[in-house]
């Protein structure tokens, strides 16, 4: 059945064990209510995971693990498509196709490319790396894709893609939707709960400020409690003069559905500690459903597998169908089998 509702594409990687409250509130909740309105395809990517180095074992289990919290936290396999990125060999194809139309120095102002291999230094980092943005642009490009659902750190790959859609599409005839970020405002960025200054990031130099969804609730519980906060009292939203606090407040208004200024009113005459305190509380309660779903998954493997199955089933098709246009337009002989 051919659907005329937009198609959304995105991706998270099995990099960790958990994701987290980053993760979760900049894209992946998108994901989810995105399911009904739009034709959703979600991946874990794992040839994204593999530009920096892995160990076997614990990349499969994670891609599993990252599988089943898409699932725990709400992605319905009926209603979306679901897949792993290396069970479609068209990502890589494309992506090759896309490396030969970006420019050297193009891919070199990637900001993300820049500061994670800053922090790796020269001799850890791998071409992969440099290529990353290429490989997500070949990964939206190949489902026609209308939207992204990301967090702010991935615009500029959204724009890249952009980009070079137009510029493909100029060069060899209209092949691929241009496709926009969906990037919500109040979620964008998650910040670190220790440096309220820095987003918060599985790479951050210390774990006491990133929540994990699947770290024990008292563990995250004690996070929230010791989380920097500003100088002052007054539990207000204020991101220039308090980042911590204002950081809290997004959080809490984004898992509990109430707003930002309702949340301030509520806490109209007391101290930050009131707020850390609710808030450890809210999110032990608010967590708990998700992790029970995400066991159930991880305990019936096969179950997952078959999920899967018929994701990469589901996105093959289109992808195969992207690809082979593009080859045809680019000049390749067609193969005959
Ligand atoms: N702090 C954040 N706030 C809002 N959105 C965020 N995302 C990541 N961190 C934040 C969004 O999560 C989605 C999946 O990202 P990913 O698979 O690329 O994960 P990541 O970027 O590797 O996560 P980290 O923690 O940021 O890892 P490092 O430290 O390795 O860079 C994306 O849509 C992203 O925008």
């Amino acid at each position: 059945m051919v659907s005329h509702r937009p198609r959304v594409l995105s991706g998270i990687q099995p990099t960790s064990g958990s994701f987290h409250l980053g993760n979760y509130l900049g894209a992946v909740r998108q994901w989810v209510s995105l399911q009904d309105s739009h034709d959703a395809f979600y991946m874990v990517v794992d040839l994204h995971a593999i530009t920096v180095e892995q160990e076997p074992a614990t990349l499969r289990e994670n891609t599993r693990t990252s599988v089943a919290q898409l699932l725990g936290v709400g992605l319905d396999p009926e209603r979306c498509t679901l897949f792993v990125q290396s069970h479609v060999a068209e990502h890589a194809q494309l992506a090759w196709v896309m490396n030969c139309i970006t420019g050297f120095g193009e891919a070199s102002r990637m900001t993300q490319f820049k500061d994670k291999s800053a922090k790796q230094g020269a001799d850890r980092t791998t071409v992969g790396l440099f290529t990353y943005p290429v490989l997500q642009v070949a990964d939206i490009l190949l489902y026609q894709a209308d939207q992204v659902p990301v967090g702010e750190d991935q615009r500029q790959h959204v724009e890249l893609t952009r980009d070079l859609a137009e510029r493909f599409n100029h060069r060899y005839g209209q092949t691929f939707t241009v496709p926009n970020p969906y990037i919500l405002k109040e979620t964008a960025k998650i910040f670190d709960l220790q440096d309220p200054t820095a987003k918060m990031s599985k790479s951050a130099s210390s774990p006491k400020g990133i929540v994990n969804l699947l770290d024990e609730a008292k563990v995250s519980a004690k996070k929230f409690k010791s989380a920097v906060t500003d100088t002052g009292t007054v539990v207000s939203f204020d991101e220039k003069e308090k980042p911590g606090v204002s950081n809290l407040l997004s959080i809490y208004s984004a898992i509990s559905g109430r707003t930002v200024a309702e949340l301030v009113e509520h806490f109209d005459g007391k101290m930050y500690g009131a707020l850390k305190t609710e808030l450890a509380e809210f999110f032990t309660e608010w967590v708990a459903p998700i992790q029970e779903r995400t066991r159930t998954y991880l305990d019936d493997p096969a179950q997952l597998d078959a999920i899967l199955a018929q994701g990469a089933e589901k996105a093959r098709a289109v992808a195969e169908q992207t690809l082979t246009t593009t080859y045809d337009r680019i000049g390749f002989l067609p193969a005959k089998r």
